[in-house]
């Protein structure tokens, strides 16, 4: 009898931590900035470097030219990696594309979908993913090295239309306060 209270507390306890984990997603990616201050000629190393600054962005749709990235008063030689949870509304093909000035790529559950890496004017690639329905983890790096910066990221869901991921299935887990 106590070895089944035990088994139905843990379980109970495993089921409210699920429901806790699903509660604490809030809208928005989470934006970790870099800036390196010297060429950026490819995808920083940052393992062991803090980011100069962290937002949350609704959406990865920037065009900054020549200036400074938004929230930044960097121009040229940074590097910014967004994470979180991208929901999908049901199971289907989806290409997704990022169009970058410098280098992009994105990762879904951990797997690169497009590589768009490289030294480059606003250029788009893309790739295609076949997702279940549900929760899955998205990673989209990007960098610039000099003259005009941008990243874009768009996607096609199977039977849609091209559009720029929408705020609607852009998630990041609440930091612990
Ligand atoms: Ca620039
Ligand atoms: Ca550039």
């Amino acid at each position: 009898m106590k070895r089944l209270l035990v088994v139905l507390l843990a379980f109970s306890l495993l089921v409210v931590g699920k429901a806790f984990a699903a509660d604490e997603l809030e809208p928005g990616l989470n934006c970790e900035f870099f800036n390196i201050g010297e060429e950026v000629g490819d995808f920083p190393d940052v393992k062991d470097k803090k980011a100069t600054k962290t937002w949350v962005d609704k959406t990865i749709d920037v065009d900054a030219g020549d200036g400074a990235w938004p929230n930044t008063d960097a121009a040229d030689n940074f590097y910014i990696r967004w994470t979180g949870v991208i929901k999908m509304e049901k199971d289907g093909k989806y290409k997704f594309y990022t169009e970058s000035d410098d280098g992009s790529r994105l990762f879904i559950d951990g797997k690169q979908v497009v590589d768009n890496g490289g030294l480059h004017a606003a250029e788009e690639k893309d790739g295609e993913v076949e997702l279940k329905a549900g929760d899955h983890e998205i990673k989209v790096e990007f960098f610039e090295n000099g003259g005009q910066a941008s990243c874009k990221v768009s996607w096609e869901p199977a039977g849609g239309a091209k559009e720029i991921v929408p705020a609607k299935v852009l998630f990041h887990k609440k930091a612990a306060k």
